[in-house]
């Protein structure tokens, strides 16, 4: 087997063979019980993690409270400094941890560098956003009043992730709250531990550098049920949630249940419209590179495409072409362009969703199936699919994380945006037009419903300088760029009175 330089990466990581799951700062400690992670480009085993047990828990919320008395304290100019020094560490470090992330979660090398490569821009990003932290000022109705508002550091942010974007979406959140002078405690995916303990090492040589309170940053591997602890505890001010709708629903209630905040990034289900206007070339590229890049398990990757009736059998003959080429294997290879699935338990929702969806009606122009034999040990590599379907197909309507592309014909645009809006999800969305009229229709209003739509880019790839999230099912949290740093601090509206009197607002009178 091909090393690709992973040992050599790993060690310079800081990952051993047997390792604790829960860190404070850079002290690691874990009372819990050990699980395993294997990496699904070639079934190795990467090593054990002892993960975190309640009184690990609450050790860390403690840290957590007493280093945000401190770090609320610093300003945040000083603060987005320390992000700053993160963002030069993450430099450092790219190449391994873009490996580490394509050799435990299975994207490819180049999609796991970018996922760094985004790390390092939501780092420069914040450090601006740490000078312009900006409240309005407005003026008062009453004589020798000011008023202005301003924003205030919130406190706990917990950070639950997801396996697919298993270092990128810690760093969003991260940087934007420590700027904010939040404190941060992180509980990554099971699947996904060693990319969490790697972020954490970076991480804590930045606090250590600068001498600050090892609790405002730390990491529980752990299992859901110091999660759902996470989710309840009223001393955790904000939770930032990245996962399935399911687990997101329950989030959101138990959240708001004790007048917690939350931001909620749960699935999606893209598509691009495609219209008789499209340059079908850039449609082919958007659309495979959405479909099958990271094996189809992004929140963005493109699920559905809408087709019109005049370039359908064209669009479907250049994908067949197009699928025949793709070359499946190990994500470190750069000659391959899909990797694994995350796990065998992915592997058999791929195949359930292909078996409903043939159930349903649907015709494979392209068949799936999951490959064995040399090279393909771990078990996770399967085939992308191509079906032709309705969108009213149960299976259509829901997101399976994984390689199936769904195609839908259609007439007018109208009806287009109408099947493009029609499911439970919000997140990303696309049309792929030449055309003015078209592309400003599905921007207006009365077009696209989803909390990002594109014109001539595909669904997937979205850069950190926009808000990024989505509406209906999707959960309707932003996080990343624009002004979604308001989610991360408290607003306070101040009104300051420099006369020798007392005026009511509103004009009451009231004389004692
Ligand atoms: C996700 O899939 O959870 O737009 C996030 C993209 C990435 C982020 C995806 N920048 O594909």
């Amino acid at each position: 087997v091909k090393d690709f330089g992973i040992e050599k990466s790993l060690k310079n990581l800081g990952i051993k063979d047997d390792n604790k799951g829960t860190s404070v700062g850079g002290k690691y400690f874990a009372s819990g019980k050990t699980i395993e992670s294997y990496s699904p480009v070639d079934g190795r085993l990467i090593g054990k993690v002892k993960t975190s047990s309640e009184s690990d828990y609450e050790k860390v919320i403690q840290s957590a409270q007493k280093a945000f008395q401190e770090f609320r304290l610093i300003p945040a100019p000083k603060r987005g400094e320390v992000v700053r020094q993160l963002g030069l560490k993450l430099r450092e470090y790219k190449d391994d941890l873009g490996k580490l992330v394509s050799y435990e979660m299975g994207k490819s090398l180049q999609e796991g560098l970018g996922e760094v490569q985004e790390m390092i821009d939501i780092c420069d990003f914040a450090v601006g956003l740490s000078r312009q932290l900006h409240g309005f000022t407005m003026h008062s109705e009453r004589p020798g009043h000011r008023m202005y508002e301003q924003y205030h550091p919130l406190g706990i942010v917990g950070i639950i992730t997801a396996f697919n974007f298993p270092v990128a979406v810690w760093a969003w959140n991260t940087a934007l709250s420590w700027i904010c002078g939040n404190v941060t405690i992180w509980k990554p995916s099971e699947k996904t531990p060693f990319c969490a303990i790697a972020c954490q090492n970076i991480m804590a040589e930045v606090l250590k550098e600068n001498n600050l309170s090892e609790g405002i940053s730390s990491v529980m591997v752990a299992e859901h049920e110091i999660g759902q602890k996470l989710v309840e505890d009223k001393r955790v001010s904000l939770i930032s949630f990245t996962g399935s709708t399911r687990v997101g629903r329950m989030v959101s209630t138990t959240v708001a249940g004790r007048f917690g905040k939350s931001i909620l990034e749960l699935g999606g289900n893209n598509a691009i419209i495609i219209s008789q206007d499209a340059d079908i070339n850039m449609s082919i590229i958007g659309a495979v590179f959405g479909a099958v890049g990271t094996a189809g398990q992004r929140c963005t990757s493109t699920r559905r495409l809408i087709i019109h009736e005049s370039v359908y059998d064209e669009v479907k003959n250049r994908l067949v072409k197009a699928y025949g080429q793709l070359k499946i294997g190990n994500p470190l290879d750069e000659t391959n362009h899909v990797g694994p699935l995350i796990d065998v338990h992915a592997v058999n929702q791929y195949e359930e969703s292909i078996k409903k969806c043939k159930k349903e009606g649907g015709k494979f122009i392209v068949e799936g199936g999951v490959l064995s034999g040399k090279d393909y040990e771990s078990g996770c590599y399967v085939k992308p699919c191509i079906a032709e379907v309705k969108n009213s197909y149960e299976i259509v309507q829901h997101e399976t994380f994984a390689p199936i592309l769904y195609l839908i014909k259609y007439k007018t645009l109208d009806e287009a945006i109408a099947i493009q809006n029609d499911v439970p999800q919000g997140l990303s969305s696309a049309i792929m037009t030449q055309n003015l009229r078209e592309a400003e229709l599905f921007l207006s209003h009365a077009g696209s419903d989803c909390g990002i739509a594109n014109v001539n880019i595909g669904t997937s790839g979205a850069e950190i300088g926009g808000a990024f999230g989505g509406e209906k099912e999707t959960g309707g949290g932003r996080e990343s760029g624009s002004d979604a740093w308001k989610y991360y601090m408290r607003r306070q509206t101040n009104t300051i009175n420099y006369t020798t009197s007392l005026p009511l607002a509103q004009g009451i009178k009231f004389d004692i």
